[in-house]
């Protein structure tokens, strides 16, 4: 489990009680299910947040999931965060009761279960970062279908970092995520129209694409490319983070944001959370009393990307 020092965050079972305890205690906004399973048969749990919970009400979705890679720990105390805000908020804060209103809101808090748990089973830090198939692992973020593998952000190494599986969706993990969007479009229209998936650290809001370090290109026109950097500078003067194009930070292929802007003109962003930089693998593991800080620190960020999920 996790170390002394790191009580503060959730395991897997402890981030499923988390989302019980939620559910169970606002049952009218909030309901937990599955999107399917991991390598190892874990669960991966998305909590919906809405009014009418129980019903698909014709209201913009948005998406916010975490912890595709699986050192990343800080990025589920993220997605907890919001299932806890728009929540435990709703009674008394009139900006959460409006999100919520008006919106459906989907919080995955674990992507990547298997991983997330190898890394903390020992009781020190594996600094694992891919699931945990095959014994060396896939990176679930080259293995979305977009372009998948096409321009060398990615390896085919199964050794490597950032090996892309055999094939496109090859991780149950990201084919479960590609199930659970596809499984959004309803009367051909694609409900989830804006996204943020979170991950650690250099502290950036990341927009697409991430094959290509062109701006313009096949699936992105110039208006777009200009919303995306409007709404993403937005989001970082709020956080203090840096905004730039994906493919800034390095080119990769097959990640999230390329599939979902790609596939499915979702306003799709990566953060990168806190630390800016410095520590290499220590990077990946500040401790728990930076949680509450570098959490809430995004909350303008989020309430940016629901109000613009309506634009
Ligand atoms: O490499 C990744 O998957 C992400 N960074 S991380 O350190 N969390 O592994 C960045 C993905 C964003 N896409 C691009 N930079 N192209
Ligand atoms: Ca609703
Ligand atoms: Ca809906
Ligand atoms: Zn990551």
């Amino acid at each position: 489990d996790f170390p002394p020092g790191y009580e503060g965050y959730h395991n897997y079972d402890e981030t499923v009680a988390e989302l019980d305890r939620i559910a169970g205690a606002h049952p009218d906004i909030a309901a937990k299910s599955s999107i399917g399973k991991s390598v190892e048969g874990r669960d991966i749990p998305v909590l919906k947040i809405s009014d009418n919970v129980g019903q698909d009400e014709d209201e913009p979705e948005v998406l916010f999931n975490c912890n595709q890679h699986a050192r990343e720990h800080l990025t589920t105390e993220m997605c907890l965060r919001i299932a806890d805000r728009f929540t435990s908020g709703y009674a008394s804060d009139p900006a959460v009761k409006e999100a919520v209103d008006g919106r459906e809101i989907w919080v995955i808090p674990i992507v990547n279960p298997d991983g997330k748990s190898y890394d903390i089973e020992s009781g020190d830090f594996q600094g694992w970062r891919k699931n945990r198939q095959d014994t060396t692992g896939t990176d679930l973020n080259r293995n979305w279908g977009y372009k998948w593998g096409c321009c060398g952000g990615s390896s085919d190494d199964p050794n490597a970092e950032d090996y892309r599986g055999t094939a496109a969706w090859s991780a149950p993990e990201t084919a479960a995520m590609r199930d659970f969007i596809d499984s959004r479009v309803v009367g051909g229209a694609q409900q989830i129209k804006a996204a943020i998936d979170f991950h650690t650290y250099s502290e950036l809001v990341l927009w697409p694409f991430g094959h290509t370090s062109d701006d313009v290109t096949e699936g992105m026109t110039q208006e777009e490319y200009d919303r995306f950097a409007r709404v993403g500078g937005e989001m970082a003067q709020s956080n203090g983070y840096t905004p730039q194009q994906s493919s800034d930070l390095y080119v990769t292929d097959g990640d999230s944001l390329d599939w979902m802007w790609g596939q499915h003109k979702i306003l799709a962003y990566t953060f990168e959370m806190y630390p800016a930089s410095g520590g290499g693998l220590d990077g990946f593991y500040p401790p728990a009393d930076v949680i509450e800080k570098e959490t809430t620190r995004n909350d303008a960020a989020v309430d940016i990307l629901l109000r613009e999920a309506g634009a």
